[in-house]
């Protein structure tokens, strides 16, 4: 008997607490085993898919993106041929949120410099030398969307004054930046939580980073296409700003050597979101967004 069961195309590798149930509901094949009958693509969030591979499935109906980012997806030209998108959103914001807070913690308390520190037994000949508090300092918040603001009220709760660039003014009690220099000049802790893709690409350039300024830090917990790679290298090699703390980068997995030799800055490999309990969630969407779109009810989570 033929299996009947949509084809869903695996376009990265998932974890088993996804693949398992995809397995067990859909004829799930690989790029490499793939036919023009997929009619369900999963990508994660950083995923690229391309509109030359996209047009190599006919029957395609939906991409579900196992991330609340979709920037690897040509959505405008999906929407042209209906075919439909979701995503993960809210299921993650704490998580990521966390990791922004870690980040202006490990950056300003110079935290991994201090455990280095003592892992290297250097206590014995002194103290560590002092570091920045929080209390006071402002946080800049470059896109204030779910994640932006889960992390300006946990800063909040830091003592940390918060202050905001975005398309447009929003109704919270923080302090709007029209202009992200502006912002930049302004804040102490520039964070990046806008969504990658064309219209953010390198927001962060040498002129923001300039304005950002000695005693500035520069997170990032969204994509690492919204800061130019190279210019950061650059501002943290000549002092231009303080340091900064990077969750996501250009070109992921591949961290360029000149960065990961700036010494005080922070660096960890994309793990905003990498908790089990909200990987799960976020798979869990997925599952549902596909099972609701095959048996024609509303999607939970489309874009
Ligand atoms: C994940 C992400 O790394 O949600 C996003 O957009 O980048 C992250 O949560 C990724 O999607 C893995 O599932």
């Amino acid at each position: 008997m033929p299996d009947e069961r949509p084809e869903v195309l695996m376009a990265a590798p998932l974890p088993d607490f996804l693949r398992q149930p995809l397995e067990a509901a859909y004829r799930l094949c690989e790029l490499a085993n793939s036919t023009a009958n997929v009619r369900a693509i999963v990508p994660l969030g950083g995923t690229v898919l391309s509109t030359e591979l996209l047009a190599r499935f006919p029957k395609l109906e939906i991409i579900s993106v196992m991330g609340v980012g979709y920037d690897g997806v040509p959505v405008p030209w999906c929407k042209e041929r209906g075919i439909r998108v979701t995503n993960t959103p809210d299921v993650l914001t704490d998580d990521v949120a966390d990791i922004a807070v870690a980040l202006v913690l490990m950056t300003s308390r110079r935290l991994v410099e201090s455990n280095r520190f003592l892992h290297e037994e250097k206590w014995l000949g002194g103290a560590f030398p002092l570091a920045h508090a929080l209390r006071g300092k402002v946080a800049g918040i470059l896109g204030l969307g779910r994640i932006g603001k889960a992390t300006a009220q946990r800063l909040e709760a830091h003592g940390m004054k918060i202050a905001y660039h975005g398309r447009k003014p929003q109704n919270v009690p923080w302090s709007y930046f029209e202009d992200l220099k502006g912002l930049a000049a302004e804040s102490d802790f520039l964070i990046v939580a806008c969504p990658g893709g064309p219209g953010t690409q390198k927001l962060v350039n040498a002129e923001v980073l300039a304005a950002l300024g000695p005693e500035g830090t520069l997170i990032n917990i969204a994509r690492g296409s919204v800061v130019d790679e190279a210019e950061l290298i650059t501002a943290l090699e000549k002092g231009t700003i303080r340091t900064a703390g990077l969750d996501v980068f250009e070109d992921e997995p591949r961290v360029p050597s000149a960065l990961m030799n700036c010494e005080r800055a922070v660096f960890l490999p994309h793990v905003g979101s990498a908790t089990h309990e909200t990987r799960r969630a976020m798979a869990g969407l997925v599952l549902d967004n596909l099972a609701a779109h095959f048996a024609g009810r509303q999607l939970i989570t489309p874009v």
